[in-house]
């Protein structure tokens, strides 16, 4: 079995208590732990009775997890994974009750506050944003990001979190915001299992933290296997931390302090937990804490056993280094606790985490039964006054006796009632149509609600204020006016940082941020390592802690390095705490054509797809995406705000309020008024389109053109659909593949804002090629739309509709 070369600290902690109060500790420590186990063990059955659909948890993980908690302050962060509930219950982040409701999914957010039932259990989150959409003072509470189910994923986000420290150490103007911080010296404990260490994300954090030098402290629960797979498929060398060993600091430079300890030596754990979070948090110095030798008592999760893939050898080593049962024996042989005291504490722990599953299991119980109990008596009433009695009966009988009744049976019930007695017209009737409805609303609440944040400092409500323009207003090229709002802004609020590949020094590759870091220095506008993800993941962070950033990825081809951040996590973080935890950071980026496969794209369908929860803008030329920032900078929800490549250079006219005017998120804009079809079409093609609409009225075709601007929310006011009520035909045109972007906006016009109804003629799309666009012009020409293709789409439209006036042309 793992034969390992332990680092263990000094034992400052032990030595400087009298042993009554180290006693104490112990003991209490112990009892945590012990409670923890028995609500792994209990939830683990509670899924295999049915009450609970999956489990995962901590068990074998609980010693460690006690001595991470003493090093834990207030006003520090946890971003972490799976296994940590001994943590949460020793800092008080979250409770025994909590964890169940939430192995029950309950979706009442006072009993399980991390993910209103909405995340598989033992996923963690503590709340940050009141119901006004107020922040919360995180600089006096402790702290949890929202746990995902992607192992690794979140890896970016700690690196954010970490980096927020940083800035409100180093950076003195943020000092006025006293909820997030006292001088950084927050740490961000992230944990990770070994199987998870191999992926890409992990790696990518690891380097930029030690690039960064932030107070990031990485635990590594390491039980040697990732569900079958052992860690000798996992890892090179078989060990994380020996890999690493490069990243240590020494005297050529600076790097990560590295630990390796056991994860069944309570004291070896507590000392290394103390010095190592002692070195990051005064020196913001990164650390890894390797904790080797951990188990599964009860394997993986509820999905299988671990009897089918580890040897006879590997469960009984498991058993004997069980790390509450070695916590047990070394209380004991140390006289801490008496062997009857600690199965006195045993047995009341045990007593005390069945009360708390009974007790979170009636909670829910209870209401879905009350609610059960009122549909009863209405479909008895129903039932009462029915042709088909007898079968409603039978229904309401079968509801009824169901065990262990979720509220979708109830639903069920009611729904089916209704379809059978469709034909019938009872008061009765209508009153379970009634409550149905009202029921419908709730539901909606409890299970799909929050996907934005929706308060009150929802972009959505930023005040619209229009750009102003002097009569001699500057002509510039578009960058310049993109550089003139971030400097406003920047200037206004000092939250507001950018970092990206080749932002800080050159001021970004097409010089929007061109000698603006060199005003607000390197703090504000930073260079960043070649990391999409991580990009992404600390702006995320930053965001989660009160700054205002704006991440910038080079490319919009390279936005791809960094979707599993954006969709899993940026996306999906205010729906998964239903509204606990925004992150209102501004993705920004360039795209659409310019030249060759990879500097060309616009695959609005997969962002689209994948990244539901943030706003979508994309602005045809730079004064539009000045007004988004504008915009989205006094907003708190997330956003990707993609530029046209090739807009830079293109003149533009600068407002005097370039930096206070806002464009509004969801307001499509006439660009031009016509008769004939309506084109809808957004980014680079818009001048494509414009370029089309003049010869096509050279041509005696008046088409209306219109911008959405913002494809998420997408046209809010529904002008595309009431411009089809003018010209009863439709083209939607973009760049993204066929049946990308175009399809969503098709499903918007067609049937969100019922433009079916006012088409004489079949809708139509001109997107890309199906493949990527070659390189060059010509590449250009022929796989993006064209002035021609627009052109010839529109005429074939008009050729359809009115063949007499309008000849084919082929
Ligand atoms: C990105 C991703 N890939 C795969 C999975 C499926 N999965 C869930 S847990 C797990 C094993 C993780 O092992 P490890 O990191 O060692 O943590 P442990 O469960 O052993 O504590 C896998 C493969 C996942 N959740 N996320
Ligand atoms: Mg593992």
């Amino acid at each position: 079995m793992p034969e390992t070369v332990i680092h263990t600290g000094n034992t400052q902690t032990a030595a400087e208590l009298s042993f009554d109060d180290f006693r104490k500790i112990v003991i209490d420590d112990y009892r945590v732990g012990f409670e923890s186990r028995q609500a792994s063990i209990i939830g683990r059955r509670e899924v295999l009775t049915g009450k609970a659909k999956f489990g995962i948890f901590g068990d074998g993980k609980e010693v460690a997890q006690l001595a991470m908690a003493k090093a834990f302050k207030k006003g520090d962060w946890r971003a972490g994974y799976y296994r940590d509930q001994t943590f949460m219950f020793a800092t008080g982040m979250s409770n025994l009750k909590e964890f169940f409701a939430q192995l029950y999914a309950n979706p009442d957010i006072e009993k399980d506050p991390a993910s209103a039932g909405r995340q598989m259990n033992c996923h963690y989150a503590t709340r940050y944003v009141d119901a006004d959409g107020n922040w919360t003072n995180q600089a006096e509470t402790m702290n949890c990001a929202a746990d995902i189910s992607t192992t690794g994923g979140h890896m970016p986000r700690l690196l954010g979190l970490a980096y927020a420290s940083k800035l409100y150490r180093q950076n003195k103007e943020l000092e006025y915001l006293k909820n997030f911080s006292v001088n950084g010296n927050e740490v961000a404990f992230g944990t990770i299992g070994n199987g998870s260490t191999s992926e890409g994300l992990f790696f990518e954090a690891f380097n930029a933290a030690g690039v960064l030098q932030v107070p990031m402290a990485i635990s590594i629960w390491d039980d040697a296997y990732a569900i079958s797979v052992p860690a000798r498929l996992q890892t090179t060398k078989e060990d994380i931390s020996e890999v690493l060993k490069g990243f240590q600091r020494d005297a050529k430079g600076n790097g990560y302090e590295i630990f390796k300890v056991r994860g069944w030596d309570y004291v070896a754990l507590c000392e290394t937990y103390e010095r190592a979070i002692k070195i990051c948090r005064e020196e913001h110095v990164p650390v890894l804490i390797h904790v080797v030798e951990m188990t599964q008592p009860q394997g993986h999760s509820t999905s299988g056993s671990h009897e089918r893939y580890k040897s006879k050898d590997r469960l009984g080593w498991e058993e004997e280094h069980d790390c509450l049962l070695q916590m047990r024996k070394w209380m004991i042989e140390t006289a801490i606790a008496t062997v009857e005291e600690v199965d006195a504490l045993e047995a009341e722990a045990k007593k005390h985490v069945r009360n708390c599953q009974r007790e979170a299991w009636s909670e829910l119980e209870n209401e879905i039964k009350a609610e059960m109990a009122e549909a009863v008596e209405l479909i008895d009433k129903v039932a009462q006054q029915s042709a088909q009695r007898d079968e409603l009966l039978g229904l309401m009988s079968g509801l009824q006796t169901c065990i262990d009744p979720g509220r979708r049976d109830t639903i069920a019930c009611i729904r089916k009632v209704l379809r059978l007695t469709v034909k019938e017209n009872s008061d009765a009737r209508q009153n379970l149509v009634n409550y149905l409805a009202a029921e419908k609303d709730k539901n909606t609440e409890r299970f799909n609600s929050k996907l934005f944040t929706n308060t009150p400092k929802s972009p959505l409500y930023v005040p619209v204020i229009a750009p102003a323009y002097d009569e001699d207003a500057k002509v510039m090229d578009g960058r310049e006016v993109l550089n003139a709002c971030f400097d406003a802004n920047f200037e206004r609020d000092k939250a507001i940082v950018a970092f990206g590949e080749d932002v800080g020094a050159i001021g970004d590759v097409n010089q929007g941020f061109a000698g603006l870091q060199s005003k607000y220095t390197d703090l504000r506008i930073t260079d960043t390592g070649i990391r999409e993800a991580t990009i992404i993941g600390q702006g995320m962070g930053l965001a989660m802690r009160g700054l205002r950033p704006i991440a910038e990825i080079q490319y919009l081809d390279y936005l791809l390095y960094s979707i599993t951040v954006l969709s899993d996590d940026l996306a999906s973080l205010s729906y998964r705490t239903r509204g606990g935890q925004r992150a209102p950071l501004i993705v920004r980026t360039r795209g659409h054509r310019l030249e060759g496969i990879w500097h060309s794209g616009s695959p609005l369908g997969l962002i689209l797809n994948a990244m539901r929860g943030m706003h979508i803008c994309v602005p045809r030329d730079m004064t539009q995406a000045a007004g988004m920032y504008n915009t989205l900078l006094r907003g708190d929800e997330p956003a990707l705000v993609i530029e046209s490549l090739n807009g830079y250079r293109l003149k533009e006219k600068l407002p005097t309020n370039i930096g206070e005017f806002t464009v509004p998120l969801g307001k499509a804009e006439i660009l031009k008024e016509g008769s004939d079809v309506t084109v809808v079409s957004y980014g680079s093609t818009l001048r494509i389109v414009m370029e089309a609409a003049e010869e096509l009225s050279k041509m005696g075709i008046n088409i209306e053109v219109i911008d959405p601007q913002t494809l998420y929310p997408f046209d809010t006011e529904n002008i595309c659909g009431k411009s089809l009520q003018k010209t009863n035909k439709l083209l939607v045109i973009d760049e993204d593949l066929p049946g990308g972007g175009s399809a969503f906006i098709l499903q918007k016009i067609i049937e969100q804002q019922n433009g079916y109804y006012s088409l004489d003629a079949q809708p139509k799309t001109l997107s890309g090629a199906e493949h990527r666009p070659p390189y060059g012009s010509d590449g250009d020409y022929f796989s993006k739309p064209s002035t021609d293709d627009v052109i010839e789409a529109v005429y074939k439209m008009m050729n359809e509709a009115n063949p007499g006036k309008y000849p084919g042309m082929f």
